[in-house]
């Protein structure tokens, strides 16, 4: 430590010539009133490190030392000048003259310019973590990459000091006791006692105020980022105006106090009008990267950055510049470069999604450390929501790096996720007044807002297409009985979803596919690689470089390396994939994405990448990324597949299943039927057999005749099985062919040269009981005939037709060669040569009556008898 004892309040400047200024050991600076350097004597030049003729004639405060463009510098200045009376003595720090140093100011109008003499005090360290990065920068050896990790271990809420520009107080909220403070307190409170820490808030602020800290804090509305905002005068000092933000956070009030510019024009203090016309601007704007043009610019033009992005955070937490207003003389260009997740570590990440803005005037000022008192006791103080915490000396080594002195960063926060972070830089220190950062960061409020309107309307109008799609898609199903060519031919299919280039459909061990897909047999590989990969209670899988993930995709990537895929059932025997290309891209990064950390040593490990020259990855085997609702709108159609198709099909095979066991029990049934027909065959045969032989024992003629008859009915019924035991169909039989073995037994069984000429139509079928009664009657008529009709030679000739005789009515002619029917006969009467009417025309009566038939008789010669039936 120096001290250096001229004391620069007692000289009469104007007293003193050029070279006798020179011989001085403080600085002496003549100024304009609007600032400009008129004179620098030797002694600036040492403090400073610049020469005379470099800065004659250029803005003090403007453009040599910016770190001085506040209220609590530049701001006297300008007031005294306007008032006409200027003659200050105040203490400033400044961070880099060559060596960090506190000094005493004396600003005092001359005869004709103003002086400012900056007598040294001491010089100073820059505090203990900016030394140990200076000092690990200093040997850096090794530029290997270390784990990007390290950075997130900084504790970055508790650094223990605060930036220079305002003073901070920490009470305990319970008892509103001053626990810490800033070292600079005095900076403001000159007329406070020896000892601050242990003192009531009350004590040393205004007691209105400190009562509505009090109510505040009653009604638990201080905290998780709230804040009270109040211009105050404190006493002893009815000049200045302090910008006082008070907030409650883990049992502290922490009070912040800044000098507020006595004229807010000074140090262009954004006005309500700024605000709302860059609010209506920005309200206008319709698309993402427009309204994030707009914002930056708006932005630039409330805080007066040289440059302002806006940057946004992808899936990993990589970011972009979309968007980048900035001076033209700057040709640093950021836009459209790629920074990887560690240059914003996640410790960071998640206090900005707390604490709404950072802002530093200069970073390269000397932290103003916090002291506490004894009997604070319980930990170091918490500042995540502090608005003048020192922000990590590695970060602020990053923004040397990147060339960056003043800074700002503001988050961007869309549905509660930090989107991105609205950044500000200057290559000098740079202030923003109060209330032009509460109007940036409202501004930046309007953005995130307008950013949510724009994305949620693109994303709606894209769900609802796609809504639309998947209806069309789901109505198809329901219409067709094959899923995969409802899903995959016709006017709408997989394609028209999720903007991919290729899909398929794993449905077995069939593949179906449409548009650019891997071939069918990579295609099945990839589903099974899926039903290996997906634990059993997934159903959905999406990947934007699955490639590198699945060995069957490998040589498929320039179409496919994107894969969605829903499985449709539990048994994963069905499967949709859709495809989408490799994005052939070159991503730019800001320096080498692997190498954003590299090692420092002693204390500090770690130190951020020094370059931020383009660098460019060629990026393969990557695809644009699902969405979110994509995967799900992907699993609710599988979902829609399986409910409409599969069990539609599975009910199919249930009622085919049935089907086919009603077939089998039928034709189980018919073969029973043909069975006893057989068998019911048989046994009339053996009756009729019986009977044949019964006759050949009687002698009696009439009872042989008995016999005769009965045998041949018994013999027509037999016929009648027969017929349907050969038939195809067990209802029915051909009535011509039974007719015809009827004749045929008949004509043989009445022997004696009997013989019947049968004209029968083929195919006419009958069913059993109409067979049946028409094989009784024809047997009955046929044996009449041979017995009455017989010439006296004792041989007869008897016609038999069988004919249709329209829709499912037959008729069946018995016609005999002999005399006729004798005039009113009768059914009822005996004819007039033989015996009774007996049982015979009996039973063809019962047998008519059965199937409702017409027995019509006439004599064509002979006697005909025609049964229509
Ligand atoms: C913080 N890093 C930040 C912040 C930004 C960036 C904007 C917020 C603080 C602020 O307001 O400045 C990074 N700044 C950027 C990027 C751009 C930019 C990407 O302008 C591009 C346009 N950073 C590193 C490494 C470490 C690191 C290697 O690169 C750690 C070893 C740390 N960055 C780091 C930390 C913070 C930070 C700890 C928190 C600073 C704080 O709030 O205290």
């Amino acid at each position: 430590m120096t001290t250096i004892v001229a004391d620069g309040d007692a000289i009469d400047m104007d007293a003193l010539t050029a070279e006798q200024r020179d011989g001085l050991d403080i600085g002496v600076i003549g100024l304009d009133a609007a600032g400009t350097i008129v004179s620098f004597s030797e002694g600036a030049s040492a403090l400073t490190g610049l020469s005379s003729d470099a800065v004659v004639g250029r803005n003090y405060f403007r453009e040599v030392v910016p770190s001085t463009n506040v209220p609590s510098f530049f701001g006297r200045f300008l007031s005294g000048t306007r008032r006409g009376q200027l003659d200050e003595s105040f203490d400033f720090v400044f961070g880099r003259m060559p060596q960090p140093l506190r000094a005493r100011v004396r600003m005092r109008r001359g005869d004709a310019v103003t002086w400012l003499t900056i007598s040294p005090v001491e010089t100073l360290g820059a505090g203990q973590p900016r030394e140990a990065v200076m000092a690990a920068i200093g040997r850096r050896v090794r530029a290997e990459p270390v784990d990007p990790q390290l950075c997130e271990r900084e504790p970055i809420h508790i650094p223990g000091s605060i930036q220079p520009n305002a003073v901070m107080l920490a009470a305990d909220a319970g008892t509103l006791e001053i626990l810490a403070h800033s070292t600079n307190v005095r900076d403001v409170l000159s007329r406070a006692p020896e000892r601050i820490a242990g003192l009531p808030l009350s004590d040393v602020l205004p007691s209105a105020f400190v009562e509505t800290i009090r109510q505040r804090l009653a009604s638990a509305t201080l905290d998780d980022g709230r804040s009270i905002r109040r211009t105050l005068k404190l006493a002893g000092d009815d000049r200045a105006s302090y910008y006082a933000i008070v907030h409650a956070h883990s049992g502290r009030v922490i009070v912040e106090l800044e000098l507020e510019p006595e004229h807010p024009e000074d140090f262009r203090v954004a006005t309500q009008t700024d605000s709302e016309l860059a609010v209506t601007r920005l309200r206008a704007a319709e698309t993402l990267n427009g309204a994030a043009r707009i914002a930056a610019l708006e932005v630039r033009a409330l805080t007066g950055f040289e440059c302002v992005l806006v940057y946004r955070f992808d899936g990993d937490w990589n970011g972009e510049a979309i968007a980048e207003d900035k001076v033209p003389d700057w040709s640093r260009a950021l836009l459209g470069l790629r920074f990887p997740a560690s240059d914003i570590p996640a410790q960071a990440r998640a206090l900005y999604t707390k604490a709404k803005s950072r802002f530093v005037i200069d970073r390269d000022s000397v932290p103003v450390p916090l002291v506490a008192a004894p009997a604070a006791g319980n930990g170091p103080i918490d500042l995540t929501f502090a608005q003048h915490r020192t922000l990590s000396p590695i970060h602020l080594e990053y923004q040397r790096n990147l060339g960056v002195n003043g800074s700002m960063s503001i988050s961007i926060m869309v549905e509660g996720r930090l989107w991105g972070l609205m950044i500000g830089h200057h290559r000098h220190p740079h202030y923003v007044a109060p209330e032009t950062r509460a109007a940036a960061t409202v501004l930046t409020d309007a953005f995130a807002m307008r950013v949510q309107e724009i994305e949620a309307r693109r994303l709606w109008t894209e769900r609802q297409a796609h809504l639309d799609t998947e209806g069309r898609l789901v109505r198809g199903l329901t219409r067709s009985d094959d899923f995969v060519a409802a899903l995959t031919a016709g006017s709408t299919t997989l394609l028209h979803l999720f903007g991919s280039t290729g899909a398929a459909i794993v449905s077995g061990t069939r593949a179906t596919l449409i548009g650019a897909t891997p071939p069918e047999e990579a295609v099945r590989a990839i589903g099974d690689w899926l039903k290996q990969t997906l634990a059993p209670a997934e159903t959905t899988y999406a990947d934007a470089n699955f490639p590198t993930q699945c060995p069957a995709a490998a040589a498929h990537r320039e179409i496919a390396s994107g894969l969605l895929a829903a499985f449709v059932d539990e048994s994963r025997e069905h499967l949709l994939l859709w495809f989408r290309p490799e994005v052939s891209s070159t991503v730019t990064w800001s320096g080498d994405p692997r190498k954003p950390v590299l090692a420092g040593s002693g204390p500090v490990a770690v130190l951020p990448r020094r370059s931020f020259e383009r660098w460019v990855e060629e990026r393969t085997g990557f695809a644009t990324p699902w969405a979110d609702w994509q995967v799900s709108l992907a699993g609710s159609l599988a979902h829609a597949v399986e409910g409409v198709v599969l069990r539609q099909r599975r009910k199919i095979d249930e009622l085919t299943g049935l089907l086919a066991e009603k077939e089998r029990l039928l034709a189980q049934k018919d073969l029973l039927t043909r069975e006893i027909d057989h068998r019911v065959k048989n046994s009339l045969q053996i009756v009729s057999a019986f009977l044949q032989m019964q006759r050949r024992q009687v002698t009696d003629p009439a009872a042989r005749q008995a016999f005769a008859d009965t045998s041949a009915r018994v013999m027509s019924v037999a016929r009648v099985h027969d017929s349907l035991y050969q038939a195809e169909n067990v209802e029915e039989v051909d009535l011509g062919q039974t007719i015809e073995a009827l004749c045929a037994d008949l004509a043989g069984m009445a022997g004696g040269g009997h013989a019947v000429d049968l004209t029968a139509e083929p195919g006419l079928m009958v069913p059993y009981r109409k067979a049946v009664a028409l094989s009784l009657i024809a047997t009955e008529l046929v044996t009449n005939a041979f017995k009455y009709a017989a010439k006296p030679e004792g041989v007869g000739r008897v016609a038999v037709t069988v004919s249709g005789h329209g829709a499912g009515t037959v008729r069946l002619r018995v016609c005999d060669d002999g005399e006729g029917l004798p005039e009113g006969w009768s059914e009822t009467k005996p004819r007039a040569n033989g015996t009774g009417v007996g049982l015979g025309m009996k039973l063809i009566r019962a047998m008519l009556d059965q199937i409702n038939a017409r027995l019509d008789v006439d004599n064509a010669p002979g006697a005909c008898f025609t049964i229509t039936a």
